[in-house]
């Protein structure tokens, strides 16, 4: 950890969505087959990543990652730098679920401690029902266990600061062509102020989002289930949940009253 340089930004906090967990997939002849070399006795390929949500760069935060793993597993703690544009990624192959510690080093500037998140690699769906198990597939097949969660800077230092909030853009694998549709102009091409060209870029586009923001995706795409939508649709079933905790209290509480009054009648039969 580098030596703190300039003053904390007082009052503010920044935050930076991101996405962590593991997608597992059964060896099959076919669609996953076993590469030469693989124990007998593992059953699948398994992947377990760190990355900005919609896949945006977030190594201007993040710097590397070191990924814990079980203890059979040979060389099991493992790190990975940062890569811009790519997420910290680590594939495998086993045969059994544990834990996996995943250890997050910040860049330099932030002057911050490494911190740990612990997920659970999932190689067999999980649920009451067929259906909820089913939730946990993708593609046919893969196992997901994915988690939305935000990085919270309490009062960054002025530098990390200024890297947090640099300017948000386009992410770099969105295609220029892309940008038109959000209402920006074509960039003029070669020789133009940056500035002028960062303005038209600070569109968000096709309801992604921007590079070094904090947004997250107005809907979903494939492979990309944490959205403003997915909100809605959780927010909708807490209130429906809601709505019937309600009225099983409200029955609750006529039971109760129906029992109440009833004891005081025994009780006053019980006393004459
Ligand atoms: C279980 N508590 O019993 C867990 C342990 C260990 C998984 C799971 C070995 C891989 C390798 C592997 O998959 N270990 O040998 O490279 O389910």
């Amino acid at each position: 950890m580098a030596p703190p340089t300039g003053k904390r930004v007082k009052g503010v906090q920044i935050f930076r969505p991101f996405v962590y967990g593991t997608t597992a997939k059964p060896f099959d002849e076919k669609t996953n087959p076993k590469p030469p070399g693989v124990p007998d006795d593992h059953t699948h390929s398994w992947t377990v990543f760190v990355k900005g949500i919609d896949d945006v760069d977030i190594t201007y935060w993040l710097r590397r990652v070191q990924f814990k793993l079980h203890e059979s597993i040979p060389n099991h703690v493992r790190m990975i730098e940062g890569e811009k544009g790519k997420a910290f990624l680590l594939h495998e192959t086993g045969w059994g679920e544990f834990e996996i510690a995943i250890k997050l080093y910040y860049v330099p500037e932030s002057s911050e401690k490494p911190q740990t998140l612990y997920h659970h690699l999932r190689l067999h769906p999980y649920g009451r029902t067929d259906e909820e198990k089913e939730t946990m597939r993708l593609n046919g097949g893969e196992v997901i266990s994915w988690a939305y969660e935000e990085q919270i800077f309490n009062e960054p230092y002025e530098p990390f600061y200024e890297i947090l909030t640099s300017g948000a853009m386009p992410p770099s694998n969105v295609p220029a062509s892309g940008n038109k549709s959000a209402g920006s102009k074509p960039s003029s091409g070669g020789g133009k102020s940056k500035e002028k060209d960062n303005q038209v870029k600070m569109v968000r586009s096709e309801g992604g989002v921007l590079e070094r923001s904090a947004m997250i995706p107005l809907t979903n795409r494939p492979g990309q289930p944490f959205s403003v939508e997915t909100e809605q649709v959780e927010i909708k079933k807490l209130q429906e949940a809601l709505v019937k905790v309600e009225q099983l209290l409200g029955k609750t509480k006529g039971e109760v009253a129906a029992k109440e009054k009833r004891l005081k009648e025994l009780k006053e039969n019980a006393g004459k």
